[in-house]
């Protein structure tokens, strides 16, 4: 559970944590030191002690306390020596002063600091000679900056500081994902148990204490059996507040803790934060069995090189995710390459397996994309990838997402353990399903807890109550289910293999946009110049394209411009009956051909006109064409054919008549073939000539008909009068 589900749970005063409530002990407000040393809480103004721990007194030499005392009357050259550090603004690494207090006087390690809610703390710790440390420091700097992996790293570190520290034992411990522990590195005296690769859960060190860890970089607990001194009174009079000891060097600390350290058996303890980018990423513990106080020099150097250590870490880390960015980069050289050889980015990705699944030590890979799914290595099947997909859609949309875990955040997918228990992935667009996935497989594990991680209660006088581990034998627990984590650096790599995924998408798409877009132009000139009258509209019912041809046929639409396909359709008589033809057309997609006349003003032309839906599938419409034909053209063409069948009969008939007076045979033969070419030519007129030229055309034919049989019957009477006979013709 996080602090955050818990908050409406007041937290607990400084050792009065129990189960329910330990993760936000208020151990920054402990109202106690460790016994070694003395606190002093002084009011700047006139130098005055307000509040002390108990036993100052006692150690200054001041048996009636030092309550109310001015530091000058400290002792030594204790208000000397501090008051010219008034003037820092002493709130971040507490100030260290060697100085002289007491009566008679003695020397002291003096640090002090400025806590947040305001006044002056000044720690005296009776001072401890220590060995030469600056030689140490330089060559545990040097030692770290030639390290160039993280785990011979922290070795160096641990044993530097061991070196220094003089510390039984120091370890590297550092946090995972989930806040549990790992021993990383170990230095330790020759014959004790090693601990190194031991894990411990998360609870063993409370989220309010790593947080406090972070502002206070080094500790000391000096004798573990300890009788905690208490300061006095015990709020500060200035403020009405418990002290801050956030920052406070002889802090004691939490009970939990102490009985946590005894049951290790550890007796003394010196503890560094390692911060890497602004976080806290592991403790650099020192362990000793027996008491042991650490003179300021020696924390010091300690505390230096934990700080070195982070950085160096930081570096180290951010030298794989630079690797990490050049892997991708070369990947993104290759997408682009792809395009242009291939026409499709995809290829880059799969041409080879390693390219996928290298950067990020996966074991399969996929890509769901445009509706296709294309894979590399050991994945789910392709309906399960899409399930992923559609998981990832609802529960990280738009997102990189890791899990080691997919059965259990994802039950349904459970199944697919064996080679997608791990999952990380990359949205390659801002379409839902558009992903690309890396897969790890369950891997069952054997996790070495340095104890049991759920031992954390036990039963004392039949109730619960909460205790510190006390049995530190190894507890072997197997995770099965579960892949092995995605790191950072996974991450990082994923994500720039996404992003850059995405962009060459974008660019693709864009490309694509443009070249559509100038065919798009080409085909609506096209349409626009076209002799066929044509009204296009979308699925909507917009008009997007009117053209020429149509404006000639419908002259009013020119000034009206109408926008819908109903505005249209107006500018026809029987407007009534049209619009529920429309209705046909647009609403349940039916073609529909049929005869439309032009309304008032338009000269009551005929018009043939084609309705037609568009589908791209059998349950989307793209748009509807509306294709016009001028009926006015075609009848006319039909009248023209039927006179000229008529007119041909016609001839046919009267001047085979007038021939028949004469009865010359050779004539009507001459006459039924004349006729017999005419009807053939109208035959090709009619298939073949423009509907328009069509009535001209035949007309000229009917009159040549005509023109013959005139000439043949002038020709047959002349004949006849001539009284010879046809045959000498
Ligand atoms: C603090 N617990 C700590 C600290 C460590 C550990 C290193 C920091 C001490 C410091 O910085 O001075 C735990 N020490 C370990 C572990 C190893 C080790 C895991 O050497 C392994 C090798 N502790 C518990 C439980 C609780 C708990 C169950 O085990 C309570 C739920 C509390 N631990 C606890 C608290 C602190 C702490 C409250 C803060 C101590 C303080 O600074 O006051």
């Amino acid at each position: 559970m996080t602090a955050e589900t818990r908050m409406p749970i007041a937290p607990p005063a400084f050792g009065r944590a129990d189960l329910s409530n330990c993760e936000l002990e208020q151990i920054h407000l402990a109202g106690s030191i460790q016994p070694h040393g003395l606190l002093l809480v002084v009011r700047e103004a006139d130098g005055a002690v307000i509040q002390a721990s108990a036993t100052a007194g006692a150690l200054l030499g001041l048996p009636r306390g030092v309550l109310g005392l001015r530091l000058r009357d400290l002792g030594g050259d204790l208000a000397a020596r501090v008051a010219p550090r008034l003037i820092e603004p002493l709130d971040g690494v507490p100030v260290a002063i060697r100085l002289r207090a007491g009566h008679p006087a003695a020397a002291y390690d003096a640090t002090i600091h400025r806590p947040r809610g305001g006044g002056l703390v000044v720690e005296l710790e009776p001072a401890l000679d220590a060995p030469e440390v600056t030689g140490a420091v330089a060559a545990a700097l040097s030692a770290i900056l030639s390290s160039y992996a993280t785990r011979p790293l922290c070795d160096e570190a641990a044993r530097q500081v061991r070196e220094i520290a003089g510390h039984d034992r120091v370890m590297v411990y550092r946090f995972g994902d989930e806040g549990h522990g790992e021993v990383f590195a170990e230095a330790r005296r020759t014959g004790m148990e090693a601990l190194l690769g031991n894990r411990y859960p998360a609870s063993d060190i409370p989220q309010i204490a790593r947080r406090l860890y972070e502002r206070n970089r080094a500790r000391v607990v000096a004798d573990a059996s300890y009788v905690p001194v208490p300061l006095e009174p015990r709020l500060n009079p200035q403020t009405g507040a418990e002290l801050d000891m956030s920052l406070c060097l002889l802090r004691s600390v939490s009970p939990v803790h102490v009985q946590y350290m005894k049951n290790r058996g550890v007796a003394g303890s010196l503890v560094l934060s390692i911060m890497v980018g602004g976080r806290l990423w592991g403790l650099l513990a020192c362990h000793h069995d027996t008491p042991r106080r650490v003179p300021y020099a020696v924390r010091a150097a300690c505390d230096l090189i934990a700080e070195a250590l982070g950085t160096r870490i930081a570096a180290l880390e951010s030298f794989a995710q630079a690797q990490a960015e050049i892997a991708v980069r070369r990947l993104e050289t290759r997408m682009i390459e792809a395009i242009t050889r291939e026409g499709d980015w995809r290829a880059a990705l799969f041409d080879s397996p390693g390219t996928l699944l290298q950067p990020l030590g996966a074991t399969g890979a996929a890509l769901l994309f445009e509706g296709a799914v294309q894979a590399t290595g050991e994945v789910p099947g392709t309906a399960e990838l899409r399930a992923i997909g559609a998981w990832l859609d609802t529960h990280a949309p738009g997102t990189v997402h890791a899990t080691s875990t997919l059965g259990e955040d994802a039950p349904a997918l459970a199944a697919l353990a064996p080679v997608a228990a791990g999952v990380l992935a990359a949205p390659v667009s801002a379409q839902p399903g558009e992903w690309l996935m890396w897969f790890r497989p369950a891997r069952p594990r054997t996790v070495i807890w340095g104890g049991n991680p759920e031992k954390n209660v036990e039963l004392r006088d039949g109730m619960e109550v909460i205790a510190p581990r006390n049995s530190f034998a190894q507890w072997h627990q197997v995770v099965e289910g579960s892949a092995d984590a995605w790191t950072p650096g996974d991450l990082a790599a994923a994500r720039l293999i996404g992003e850059t995924a995405a962009d060459v998408v974008m660019q693709c798409r864009s490309v694509r946009m443009l070249i559509v877009e100038d065919q798009l132009a080409q085909v609506r000139r096209q349409v626009a110049l076209s002799a066929q009258a044509v009204v296009i509209c979308d699925a909507s019912g917009a008009v997007t394209l009117m053209n020429e041809a149509f404006e000639r046929l419908v002259p009013a639409v020119r000034g009206a411009r109408p926008r819908r396909i109903e505005a249209v359709m107006s500018f026809f008589a029987d407007a009534a009956a049209l619009r529920h033809r429309l209705r046909d057309v647009l609403e349940n997609r039916h073609p529909w051909r049929g005869e439309v006349r032009l309304g008032e003003g338009e000269a009551g032309g005929r018009l043939l006109l084609r309705a037609d839906p568009v589908m791209s599938s059998p349950d989307r419409v793209l748009g509807y064409v509306f294709l016009f034909n001028d009926l006015s053209d075609r009848k006319a063409a039909d009248a023209a054919r039927r006179r000229f069948q008529a007119g041909i009969a016609e001839s046919h008939r009267l001047r085979a008549r007038q021939l028949d007076d004469g009865a010359v045979p050779a004539y009507q033969a001459i006459l039924s073939s004349v006729v017999e070419n005419a009807q053939l030519a109208a035959l090709e007129i009619a298939e073949g000539v423009e509907v328009a030229r069509m009535p001209e055309m035949l007309e000229s034919v009917r009159a040549s008909v005509a023109r013959t049989a005139e000439v043949l019957e002038a020709l047959a009477r002349h004949a006849v009068n001539k009284g010879g006979t046809g045959e000498d013709a």
